[in-house]
This record gives C-alpha cells, sequence and structure tokens, in this order.
C-alpha cells in the first residue's frame, strides 16, 4: 500500500560519507531534506563490510571529513590505518554531533524516481510504499556498494553459511572448528583470508587471478604525530584538494613522529639500477602504501617500470611463500600492477605457509558447482561448513541502474546508460533535470582519497542549489555536447594508462554483460577540481538552467 505523498526540497539516498555530509550541509541551508538509506544505520560501506580484516588504505588522518574543525579536532584516530569498527564508530559519531539522523528514514530502498518536466520535480518511491515530490534528487549511493556474488550452479543447496564480504551480517563470527572457504583475493579476500584462518579449523582459498599486494605494515599512531598533523591539518587538507589522488602524506618514520609528504620521483622506476632500485624498494617504498604509486606515477602506464616492479614483487612472492607451487598460483598472471587498485595487506603471503591453510586455482581446477556440503570442483568434492564470496562488486553503476529512473520524456537512466555511464563531469546527465551523483562515474571518485572526493561533489552541489535558488531557477540539467566532449576527453586521457586495459571493476570487466568502459575520471583531484571550479565561474558552462 502507498503513504500519503510527503513533499520535500531534496531527497538523499544513502547515508555513507556522503549522505550524512549532503543532509547536514543543506538542512543547515533552509531546505527541507529527506535522506533514505537502506540500511539500519548511517555507515554506508563502513556499515555493509563488516567482514574479518576490513580495513582501510588510505591514512586515517586523511580518510576523514574535513569540513569540520570541530570534528576534526575531537576525533583520535588510534591507527595509520583504521579498520572498519573504528570508522563506522567515527561516522556514527559524525551523525550523533551533526544530529543528521532526524532527517533519515532507514531500512528502506528507493526503488522508483520518476521526472516531472511541468512541475521540475521528481517523484521517488520507495519498497515502504512511501512516495516522496521533490525539487532536487540526489543519488549518494556510492561506488562499491552493490555485492557482485557470482551465480555457480547449485548455490541455493549450499546447506552451511554463506556470505558475501560486501554485506556481511552484523552478528559474531567464530570460525573456530570450521572449514571455511573464501572465493576471491581482491582487496577484501586478502584482508580477510590471515584473519580467518588464525582461527579456522581449515580455510581454502579460492584463487582465479590473484592481485599483487603490499604489506600495510600498519601501526599505532604517535601522540606527537597525531598533534603535529592537527596542527598543520588546514595545509594538509588543501594540499590533497589539489593533488592527483587526494592523499598526501607519505611513508613515515618508525616512531611515526613526523610528519612527510608523498613527492613525486624525479626519474621512472625503471631508470634506477636495479641493485639499488630493490634496495630501496625494501628499505622504504615497499610498505609505503598508496604512496608508492604517487611517488612513482610511471608505474600507471610505463612498461618498462611495470616490468621492474613486477621482477621485484614476484620475487617477493616467491620468498615468502615456502612451497612453490603455490607461490606460482599467488603470482599474477600477465597482469600490470596498475590493471587493478593496488592491495594492502597484512601476512597474506605468510598466511598461505600455515598447516591450515590450502588453495585452489580455479583455472587448473574450475568450480563445477555447489553442493549441499560445500564445493565440487573439477578434481575434488569439498566440504564446507562457511563459503565466503569476496568476489567485489557492480562497481560506480550498480546502485544508481538498480533505481527505476526516468527523466524527460520518459527515458530511463539504464537505457540511456547501456553502452556505459554518460554523465558531465561525473554529477549530472543529459535529459535528467535535477538529478546528482556524489562521486559519479565520469569524476576521479575511485581513484582518490573518497573523502576528498566526497566532499568537492556536496560542496559543489550546495552552491549549485543555492545559485538555482538565488537566481529562482528551476531545473539544471548537461548540455549533451558538454556530455559528450566530458567523456571523450576522459577516454584520451585514460588511453596511456594501463587500468584502461587491464580486467578490473574500474573498466566493469567483472560483472557479466557490463559494457567495458572506464569510469571514473583519470586526470587527478587537482585537474578535476580546477575544471569543476571554471565551469561554475563561467556560469556554470555545459549546463542548461531552465
Ligand atoms: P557508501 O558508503 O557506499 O554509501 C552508500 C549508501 O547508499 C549505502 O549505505 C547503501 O545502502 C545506500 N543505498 C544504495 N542504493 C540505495 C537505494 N536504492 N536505496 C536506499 N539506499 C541505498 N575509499 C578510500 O578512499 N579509501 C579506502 O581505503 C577505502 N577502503 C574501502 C574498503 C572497502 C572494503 C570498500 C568496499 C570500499 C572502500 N573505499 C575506500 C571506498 C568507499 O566506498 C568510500 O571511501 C566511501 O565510504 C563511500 O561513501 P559513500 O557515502 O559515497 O557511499
Ligand atoms: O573485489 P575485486 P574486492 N570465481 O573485484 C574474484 C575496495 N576495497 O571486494 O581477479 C572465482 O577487487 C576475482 O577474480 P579475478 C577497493 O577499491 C578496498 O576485493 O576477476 N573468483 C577477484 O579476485 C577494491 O578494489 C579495500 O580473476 C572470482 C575477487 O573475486 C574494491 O573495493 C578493501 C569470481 C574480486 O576482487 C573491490 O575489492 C576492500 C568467480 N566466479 C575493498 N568472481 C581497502 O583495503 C570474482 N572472483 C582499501
Amino acid at each position: 500500500m502507498k503513504n500519503k505523498l510527503k513533499k520535500t526540497d531534496v531527497i538523499v539516498v544513502g547515508a555513507g560519507f556522503a549522505g550524512v555530509y549532503l543532509t547536514d550541509l543543506l538542512a543547515k541551508k533552509g531546505l527541507s531534506v529527506q535522506t533514505i538509506e537502506a540500511a539500519k544505520d548511517v555507515g554506508g560501506t563502513w556499515y555493509w563490510n563488516r567482514y574479518p580484516g576490513a580495513k582501510c588504505d588510505i591514512q586515517s588522518m586523511e580518510y576523514s571529513y574535513s569540513f569540520s574543525k570541530e570534528i576534526q579536532d575531537e576525533w583520535v584516530w588510534t591507527n595509520k590505518y583504521a579498520a572498519q569498527p573504528e570508522i563506522l564508530k567515527y561516522i556514527q559519531f559524525v551523525a550523533d554531533k551533526l544530529d543528521v539522523r532526524k532527517n533519515m528514514k532507514f531500512n528502506t530502498k528507493v526503488t522508483d524516481a520518476i521526472y516531472d518536466e511541468e512541475s521540475h520535480s521528481w517523484t521517488v518511491s520507495t519498497d515502504k510504499g512511501d512516495e516522496f515530490e521533490c525539487q532536487y534528487f540526489i543519488m549518494a549511493t556510492g561506488c562499491l556498494s552493490v555485492p557482485s556474488t557470482p551465480n555457480f550452479k547449485g548455490m541455493a543447496d549450499f546447506k552451511g553459511e554463506l556470505y558475501h564480504t560486501g554485506s556481511w551480517p552484523e552478528k559474531k563470527m567464530d570460525f573456530k572448528g570450521k572449514k571455511v572457504a573464501v572465493i576471491g583475493t581482491g582487496s577484501s579476500g586478502i584482508q580477510a583470508i590471515p584473519v580467518i584462518a588464525e582461527t579456522a579449523d581449515k580455510l581454502t582459498v579460492f584463487v582465479r587471478d590473484s592481485s599483487y599486494t603490499l604489506p600495510a605494515n600498519n601501526k599505532p599512531l604517535s601522540a606527537t604525530f597525531i598533534e603535529k598533523v592537527k596542527a598543520d591539518y588546514e595545509t594538509i587538507r588543501n594540499r590533497e584538494r589539489y593533488s592527483v589522488s587526494g592523499h598526501v602524506l607519505a611513508v613515515n618514520d618508525e616512531a611515526f613522529e613526523d610528519i612527510l609528504f608523498c613527492e613525486p620521483a624525479e626519474a621512472p622506476m625503471h631508470t634506477i639500477p636495479k641493485d639499488e632500485l630493490f634496495k630501496i624498494l625494501d628499505e622504504k617504498y615497499i610498505s609505503s602504501g598508496l604512496a608508492l604509486p604517487v611517488t612513482f606515477q610511471d608505474l600507471t602506464y610505463d612498461e618498462q617500470s611495470d616490468e621492474v616492479f613486477r621482477e621485484y614483487l614476484d620475487g617477493r612472492i616467491r620468498s615468502l611463500v615456502n612451497d612453490p607451487e603455490k607461490a606460482a598460483v599467488l603470482i599474477p598472471k600477465g597482469d600490470r600492477f596498475y590493471d587493478r587498485r593496488p592491495v594492502m595487506d597484512t601476512h597474506y603471503y605468510e598466511t598461505f605457509n600455515k598447516e591450515n591453510v590450502d588453495l585452489v586455482d580455479v583455472n587448473k581446477n574450475m568450480i563445477i558447482e555447489f553442493t549441499e556440503s560445500g564445493i565440487r570442483t573439477a578434481d575434488a568434492d569439498l566440504e564446507f561448513d562457511v563459503i565466503v564470496c569476496a568476489t567485489g562488486f557492480d562497481a560506480m553503476t550498480g546502485a544508481i541502474t538498480r533505481v527505476n529512473i526516468q527523466g524527460k520524456e520518459g527515458k530511463t537512466l539504464k537505457e540511456y546508460w547501456k553502452n556505459g555511464p554518460r554523465m558531465y563531469l561525473g554529477l549530472m546527465a543529459n535529459g535528467f533535470p535535477n538529478l546528482f551523483t556524489v562521486t559519479g562515474p565520469g569524476s576521479p571518485s575511485v581513484l582518490s582519497n573518497m573523502l576528498v572526493s566526497i566532499e568537492q561533489h556536496v560542496e559543489w552541489i550546495d552552491a549549485c542549489i543555492q545559485h538555482m535558488k538565488e537566481q529562482k531557477i528551476n531545473s539544471i540539467e548537461a548540455e549533451y555536447d558538454a556530455e559528450e566532449a566530458w567523456i571523450q576527453h576522459n577516454i584520451e586521457l585514460a588511453q596511456p594508462l594501463f587500468i584502461t586495459h587491464g580486467n578490473s571493476w574500474y573498466v566493469g570487466a567483472n560483472v557479466p554483460g557490463k559494457p567495458r568502459v572506464i569510469m571514473p575520471y583519470t586526470g587527478g583531484v587537482s585537474l578535476y577540481r580546477e575544471k569543476c571550479e571554471e565551469v561554475v565561474n563561467n556560469g556554470y558552462e555545459g549546463f542548461i538552467f531552465g
């Protein structure tokens, strides 16, 4: 049954980092805001991804909001990289502080959004029978919020516990005495495997194509470091906003006391003599996290640098994994290092030396089907109590196209995006007035520290809405030509980069039938921000006001 139509200025979908900030900022500007979230509470990614070992790999002092000095000063991070429970606590703390939950409806999914050209408004429906009419409809639905689960034969017959890392249950999980399978060795699998192996009776990892992973070398932050960063936060945040990838802190000294910044290397990696290179990689760069690709940006496009770096990484895998056959499976096949997102781990390779850990190379020994008691491969029937799918997400477009969005003349967004997402600046699409996306396709989003990109989009959208109110403008949408030019600009920028040619979720390669298109903007955070500023300074160039 439908509930009575409610009118509101803005509907925000999603209550992750983007939704929480949007709700607060727009409500403070006097707009009526209704936020709708499928989960039971705020958190987004950090609500859903509760799997063992889930962690951030941008330094915690940078992976946090910058818009409120009070929040920034009050919150104290414990470790270089924060784990999921701490990040969830942080976003809950922010939601309490800003008192945004009063604008939020939880446990509710937005299903449809239909635009009315006469009233310039959207009618938004939910799975709970709500109907809202709003002028602005904002999808803050996240880039990695729709888990992708393979459709193995017999999956429904499995009588044990079956989980996906991206929608992990809240209950406390105990693997003691259990036989566990993990399918997938991307970022999520690589984080979960060492932790599950600590208690499981037996862990079997199903490997299709391994990802390269670097040691996180996570450690507690010193009080001195926290104090220094807080004292200098304004400068650090500004550097982030005008950097390549939105994070600027580099590898630190052992005591974690001094602030050091990432600096691009003077020459490509392959120009450093190999002995010297392998030594500095061992001593400094291997555990410098995402500062490494910022230092050696040539790793994103230079074949020679990639080759020498992979020689180093392959040697490292062979030296850490005792069994040469297992090591061979864990060495990625044919991929360049930067075909995919770099992964950070804690004792991942060492875990394969444990007696209770085994792996199955699914290229040689295919998964045929799930059975009542486990998994049947080409070689054997394997029994499991628990199967964990660490199989990734229908990234960037998945959450948006799952809502029936109809713009002008009944055009659906799903149809409009059938050959890949079409957006101007990753913010708006032609034919869909007053529909904004936060960190949408065509913006740096997942190629950046997402907090920096989220804040930029939220503030851009807010400024745009304020401008429309001041000028008494009813609607805004992207011009078709501006949208097309932006798409072509990104294709050109992305062409020389490995990620355009690899088989990752960045190009939709992980979801059968998904069009293969580079989805994030590859020009970097700084260039992108300057472009967005220029567009506004030129009177919202490329947008049509109605
Ligand atoms: P999300 O946090 O994804 O929130 C979107 C919300 O929208 C979800 O709660 C979802 O339930 C809701 N939603 C979607 N569709 C609907 C609908 N139809 N109706 C109602 N609600 C809906 N980024 C980094 O920069 N650094 C990191 O180290 C990092 N680590 C990550 C680790 C993991 C395990 C994952 C999965 C992602 C990571 N990310 C990281 C990316 C991360 O997604 C972002 O940093 C950020 O949390 C995204 O916030 P968001 O608010 O945009 O989206
Ligand atoms: O997903 P993925 P993820 N049979 O797509 C395998 C962020 N994140 O959840 O490589 C067998 O990377 C698949 O195999 P292959 C981060 O942005 C960040 O791990 O396609 N295997 C792959 O090994 C990240 O990039 C953190 O051959 C199958 C794995 O599943 C993004 O989220 C932590 C299969 C999927 O890897 C996604 O990461 C976690 C099948 N049918 C996530 N289908 C941080 O630390 C898929 N696979 C910041």
